[in-house]
């Protein structure tokens, strides 16, 4: 007996109407007088969320329905709920659960351990063990200097097939390989001492480590390699919960370090695998927590960060299902990166579970009634991606749509980074129960244009990123899975891009 389930990685929603606890997001015309008056007329406090977008959050005694809000002085745009950016229940483990508890419940409990497959993670993982006791590291490990570079073959880079299937090995001799291009990865942290990470991070060229003070007056102390929004400090790394958490109550299993692997794994240092732009720099902007969870707030610090300290591509592999509320503050975010010349590139979505058929299944995210945010949001530096796999199959868990989603990319069985010098391409590993559960994802899709942005910017240094993304669109190789269901019609080719 094989179960094979997908990780539907953090897809989390934004907008399902849960609002964090009696926190608001209130943006206003402008910052002087009003935000004194605000707080006079209606109570709670207010703390600063974005200068330029003028947005603060409004921490009330209560939560309020939308009748209860108070009526907008002339003074204030809008205010809408800090949602909770929370981790769907992974629809696949459910079906798990229900088919053990079946198994559970029959006559011939033996089933449960009738297995005759092998691992195939090969150097991913440390066998039967490591499947179940794998991940939760400590958090907050001190940020390590680059070490001096080190040469040789990538071992694990054979089981990266996305890199092979979109012409990096062709490209890579002749590219600057993202070379002085800054991506930020807005994720659950990233593993910045990881051996095949580490010479990639970005280091913040104006700020003195551990002094106490902000070197720069970006408004952060010591951010060196980035910053932790979810808790407020300056380690965003990759904090996760073991298997059997992630098995039997859910959380990170090291999603950002698998994302910024797929970017930006350092080539040819003898260890592991590359990203599509071996040369760029990791941005880390950690948001969600290990749990899966985050906030608008914290997401939208994370993007004005992102913009405001060099980042020309922000990586957005999380999402939502589109709600009633409103979705202003996050779509604004938004469109300040794009004023500002930063690419938005962002996952589909991995559909939703059909208990019937017992797993997560795409939908069309131009005519579903609760499309993906922030995916399908019409701001021209997003560039969605889909999820195909190595026969060039749409992901079954896929979101496609011939308007909104732009392109596909590997994301199915990617095999990358993860925290503790790791390699994974499978997830949950567990042979002896016959439990195997494959890094799957929109999530993991995007990463791979993230870096092919990055890689075609560092040859073509003159564009703007509207001539980096067309460049990209552009040279996509057209295939029957996506006929009708992107609007290119194709996937991500490196060696079509000019
Ligand atoms: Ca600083
Ligand atoms: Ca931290
Ligand atoms: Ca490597």
């Amino acid at each position: 007996m094989r179960i094979i389930f997908r990780m539907s990685v953090l897809c989390i929603s934004l907008a399902a109407g849960m609002a964090h606890a009696a926190e608001y997001l209130v943006r206003f015309e402008s910052i002087g007088q009003e935000q004194a008056r605000f707080i006079k007329e209606n109570g709670g406090s207010l703390t600063l969320v974005s200068k330029p977008g003028m947005l603060y959050k409004w921490t009330t005694t209560s939560v309020r329905t939308a009748d209860q809000l108070p009526t907008w002085s002339p003074s204030v745009s809008y205010i809408q709920p800090n949602f909770t950016i929370r981790m769907l229940a992974n629809p696949s483990i459910e079906a798990l659960r229900e088919a053990y508890k079946a198994k559970m419940a029959s006559s011939n409990p033996f089933d449960l351990f009738d297995t005759d497959e092998d691992s195939d993670d090969g150097e991913g993982g440390g066998g039967f063990l490591d499947g179940i006791f794998g991940g939760g590291y400590a958090d907050n490990p001190a940020i390590k200097a680059a070490p001096a570079s080190r040469s040789g073959a990538d071992p694990v880079l054979k089981k990266a097939w996305g890199l092979t299937q979109i012409g990096a090995p062709s490209v890579w001799p002749k590219s600057k390989q993202g070379d002085g291009i800054i991506v930020a990865v807005t994720d659950t942290g990233v593993d910045y001492n990881h051996q095949d990470l580490i010479a990639n991070m970005w280091r913040n060229p104006k700020e003195i480590p551990d002094d106490g003070i902000d070197n720069d007056k970006n408004g952060y102390v010591d951010d060196i390699v980035g910053w932790d929004f979810a808790v407020d400090d300056n380690k965003p790394y990759d904090m996760t919960v073991d298997t059997l958490g992630l098995m039997f109550g859910g959380g990170n299993p090291g999603h950002g370090t698998h994302v910024s692997g797929s970017i930006a794994a350092v080539m040819d240092n003898g260890v592991g695998v590359a990203g599509v732009a071996p040369k760029a720099q990791i941005m880390a902007l950690r948001f969600i927590t290990e749990k899966g969870q985050g906030t608008t707030e914290s997401a939208i610090k994370a993007i004005d960060y992102a913009v405001a300290n060099g980042a020309k591509i922000i990586n957005a592999s999380w999402g939502g299902e589109k709600g009633d509320e409103d979705d202003s503050a996050l779509i604004e975010a938004i469109e300040r990166a794009e004023k500002a010349g930063v690419i938005f590139c962002a996952a589909a979505g991995n559909g939703r579970v059909d208990q019937a058929k017992g797993g997560a299944f795409g939908f069309d995210n131009d005519s579903d009634p609760k499309p993906m945010i922030p995916a399908t949001l019409n701001i021209a530096n997003i560039v969605s991606v889909a999820a195909i796999d190595e026969k060039e199959q749409l992901g079954t868990f896929s979101n496609w749509g011939a308007r909104s989603v732009k392109l596909g990319a590997p994301g199915v069985k990617v095999m990358s980074t993860v925290p503790g010098d790791r390699y994974q391409d499978t997830v949950i590993d567990i042979p002896f129960l016959g439990m195997t559960a494959h890094w799957d994802g929109t999530s993991m899709a995007t990463p791979h244009v993230a870096g092919a942005l990055a890689l075609a910017w560092s040859d073509n240094t003159s564009w703007d990123y509207k001539e980096v993304v067309d460049a990209l669109l552009k040279g996509t190789k057209a295939i029957s899975a996506l006929t009708g269901k992107v609007s290119t019609g194709g996937r991500l080719d490196l060696p079509n891009i000019k």
